[in-house]
């Protein structure tokens, strides 16, 4: 059994610990030689001001100790940060996905998910990926945070060494929605993530077939991050309200042309695949960017049926 939460826990304290306890030590040193300076050579104890003119002692002293320490600083730096850099061949590979201001994982057997699931006391490897600003990938109780650079093909890795729920967020400012764009990092024991694992891949290959489409548009439509954006009731945040959005009349421009369309499922499915084709009039084109590679075409015409309800 492990004490820390991760790998990687143990160095990076290390380095934290000492970089602030020399600080510390500093601050202390130079603050209270300050203060006897004040009181040892105040004009009443020292009228005359006593002048030096140089000290080789003390230049060597002051130089020889703060690099000794910044050294050693490097070190335990180095020491935490290199085995990030390079996780063990059996890792297990999840990609990991952002976009304003939502998350997804996507494991080896091609499910998905917005919560990340891991095995404990397993490496697991992420490559990380922006659909559309730099955001970062941050676990602050693993120590791991990473930036996830579009068309960069950022990685990290850990290994979980204890069960639980942890904070997952993203930590490069990437716009209005920044701060809601969390989710959590759940450590199971190996036999109960074979087990998850297992029920996650089963009910994403046959889809309940009674499965009511709009209570699933809903939840698609919460899980994708769409309501970061979009909402229901009429407000306008980021992009247009979903309310009264199917079937009415909109003005768009498509290649630099305007036109009125109507609300259709054709266009809604457009919308969501390739949003930058008609761009809202009165919003902004490259805010929305294309959710192909994460909705199948039965997962937008549950959302359509959703958006229909929103009269
Ligand atoms: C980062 C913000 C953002 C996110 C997240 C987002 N959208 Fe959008 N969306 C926009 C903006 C801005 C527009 C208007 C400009 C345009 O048409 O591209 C828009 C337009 C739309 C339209 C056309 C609306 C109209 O009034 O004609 C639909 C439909 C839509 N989005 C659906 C979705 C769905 C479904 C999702 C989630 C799967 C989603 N959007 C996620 C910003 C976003
Ligand atoms: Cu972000």
């Amino acid at each position: 059994m492990y004490s820390e939460t991760s790998n990687f826990v143990n160095a990076t304290d290390n380095a934290f610990f000492f970089i602030i306890g020399v600080s510390v030590i500093f601050l202390l040193g130079i603050t209270g030689t300050l203060i006897y300076f004040i009181f040892r050579y105040n004009k009443k104890r020292n009228p005359v001001a006593t002048q030096i003119h140089g000290s080789n002692t003390l230049e060597v002293v002051w130089t020889v100790i703060p690099t000794i320490l910044v050294i050693i600083m490097f070190f335990y730096g180095w020491a935490g940060y290199s085995p990030m850099r390079k996780a063990p061949e059996d890792a297990m590979k999840i990609t990991a996905t952002a976009r304003m201001w939502s998350w997804s994982f996507e494991y080896p057997n091609g499910i998905k998910t917005d919560t990340l699931y891991v095995p404990l006391d397993k490496p697991v490897a992420l490559a990380l990926n922006s659909l559309d600003v730099i955001h970062s990938f941050y676990i602050p109780a693993f120590r791991v945070k990473e930036d996830m650079v579009p068309g960069r093909g950022n990685k990290t890795w850990f290994i979980a060494q204890k069960e639980g729920a942890y904070e997952l967020f993203c930590t490069e400012y990437c716009g209005l929605s920044h701060s809601y764009m969390f989710t959590e990092v759940k450590v199971l024991p190996q036999k109960d993530f074979d087990a998850w694992y297992a029920m996650m891949a089963d009910t994403t290959r046959k889809p309940a077939e009674s499965g009511n489409p709009v209570a699933e548009g809903k939840r698609l439509v919460e899980k994708n991050g769409c309501v970061a954006c979009h909402s229901a009731d009429g407000t306008k945040i980021v992009g247009p309200t979903f309310k009264g959005v199917y079937g009415h009349k909109v003005l768009v421009e498509t290649d630099g042309k305007e036109r009125e369309v109507l609300a259709d499922d054709e266009y809604i499915k457009r919308s969501i695949y390739d949003p930058n084709a008609d761009v809202v009039k009165g919003f902004a084109k490259g805010v929305m960017v294309s959710y192909k590679s994460q909705l199948s075409d039965e997962d937008v015409s549950k959302i359509i049926e959703y958006l229909k309800t929103l009269q």
